[in-house]
């Protein structure tokens, strides 16, 4: 049995339960057999073992008490997967769904998707199936005190710096870094996404988003197309979706729908940015409430039916496996040329199959999402600095940053043999830089 297909059963012999860690892992090893017959040291010095097993797991209870005086108990997770190339750093999901399996899948892509940014961070993730929905401020600030009175035993501005994901935003993270400066005394950057006023960077808000869309323009033109003039479908309607949205509208394209988990919206002449931001930002309803405006704006119940619309671009930025190999059918056969992963695996590995089979232009997450823990690393650096770059000089890093990423897998493809296929490219380059890493560590 070669090394690869020994190491991916012992991950779900070790891992059971574990399906979406399981789905990332696979994905990854079966771009590295040939990495591995052209670097046996790797495999001599056990780096695939390694990679998959987190260097420490923390799982802690969560309670807190809701408006109503009622004890409530969440569970609360950090996996600190590799510090091979920097600290651990990665975002903080809150949503009912979080399991172990999540965060270890998110960790997992996290090491490489840091290595491909160029910058010194490790990989790791967190987060709880606390739900902020429908919570009060009162209520999630309470939760978020006492999430971070045990998180804080873990992190620091030299071991691991967490950031946001879903559900978690700028004011859980203005209430998670009130808490860390209080309980440790000391005023650090353990957190990125942090407000203006204490610390954060500009363009992180938009990054993930304008990161993206960066990325994919490199992509595209670089095969003879743009985003002037094309239909764009964006799933989700949250950071990511939102700041797709602007930067995709500023090159010309028209985003014709967005969606939640509740159901989307359909606009042939474009989706409203300003009254999406009023209404999931500001708001926080549902995007429902964006037709009641706007009379060419249409709703339609159920998340997933946003596929069907005909498109020529596809941003999915919601959630994990929201593409699956019909969904991804549909968009083939409706014309749609381009697809970019603003969230992390939103497509099942059979989606990502389609797309390459019928040469659809596809941006893998790890590297087209790169741009939000890129600009993570950037606030990080201007903290230690004590120093603020102006908005011009953080963007015009973070697009040389995803134009070096596109490069660096599309460099990689070629050089493997598989030219044009980033899936392929972007796991190779992530990888090489880690493993090297940690052979020259020894075994640690
Ligand atoms: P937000 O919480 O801001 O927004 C999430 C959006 O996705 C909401 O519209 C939400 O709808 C929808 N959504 C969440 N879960 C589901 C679900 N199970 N089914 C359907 N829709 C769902 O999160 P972000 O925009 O920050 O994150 C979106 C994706 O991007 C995630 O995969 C995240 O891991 C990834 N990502 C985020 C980065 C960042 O910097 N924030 C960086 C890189 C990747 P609803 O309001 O109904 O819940
Ligand atoms: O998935 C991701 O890259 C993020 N949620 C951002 C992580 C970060 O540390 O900014």
């Amino acid at each position: 049995m070669s090394y690869v297909k020994e190491v991916m059963d012992t991950v779900i012999k070790r891992n059971p339960n574990e399906p979406e860690f399981h789905q990332a892992v696979k994905e990854v090893l079966s771009s590295l057999e040939p990495v591995i017959e052209k670097h046996p040291e790797y495999a001599e010095a056990g780096v695939l073992e390694r990679m998959t097993e987190p260097e420490r797991m923390i799982m802690f209870r969560v309670p807190w008490v809701d408006d109503k005086g009622k004890i409530m108990v969440n569970r609360g997770f950090r996996v600190q997967f590799n510090s091979a190339i920097g600290p651990y750093k990665g975002g903080l999901r809150f949503h009912p769904s979080v399991n172990l399996s999540i965060v270890k899948f998110l960790g997992f892509e996290q090491i490489l998707k840091n290595s491909l940014t160029g910058l010194p961070i490790g990989g790791g993730k967190g987060g709880s199936d606390f739900d902020p929905k429908g919570k009060s401020d009162a209520e999630v600030m309470r939760f978020c005190q006492s999430f971070m009175t045990e998180l804080s035993k873990y992190i620091g501005a030299d071991i691991d710096v967490p950031a946001g994901d879903i559900g978690v935003g700028s004011r859980e993270i203005g209430y998670l870094f009130g808490m860390y400066k209080r309980l440790k005394n000391s005023y650090e950057g353990v957190l990125t996404g942090k407000g203006l006023e204490y610390g954060g960077s500009l363009v992180r808000t938009e990054a993930t988003g304008y990161g993206l869309v960066y990325f994919m323009d490199e992509l595209i033109r670089a095969n003879g197309k743009s985003f002037k003039g094309a239909k764009v479908v964006i799933s989700g309607s949250g950071n990511v979706a939102i700041y797709a949205h602007q930067k995709v509208t500023e090159l010309g394209g028209t985003v014709i729908a967005m969606s939640d988990s509740d159901g989307f919206i359909y606009d042939p002449k474009g989706v409203d940015l300003n009254t999406i931001k009023i209404v999931k930002e500001k708001e926080r309803k549902r995007i429902k409430e964006c037709t009641l405006n706007n009379k060419s704006t249409q709703y339609y119940e159920g998340c997933s039916n946003i596929w069907d619309i005909k498109c020529d671009i596809a941003l999915p930025c919601a959630t994990q496996n929201e593409i699956d190999e019909n969904a991804a059918k549909k968009l083939v056969k409706n014309g749609c040329f381009a697809v970019g992963e603003g969230a992390n695996m939103p497509c099942t590995i059979e989606a990502i199959d389609v797309f390459l089979k019928n040469g659809v232009l596809f941006g893998p997450a790890k590297a087209a999402n790169a741009g939000g823990v890129a600009t993570s690393a950037l606030e990080m650096s201007q903290n230690s600095m004590r120093y603020s770059w102006s908005f011009e000089e953080v963007d015009l890093r973070l697009k040389n940053i995803m134009v070096n990423i596109y490069n660096k897998a599309s460099q990689a493809a070629i050089e493997y043999g598989v030219s044009g296929n980033l899936v392929v490219g972007a796991n190779i380059a992530g990888f090489i830089k880690v493993a090297d890493a940690m052979v020259a560590q020894g075994i640690v």
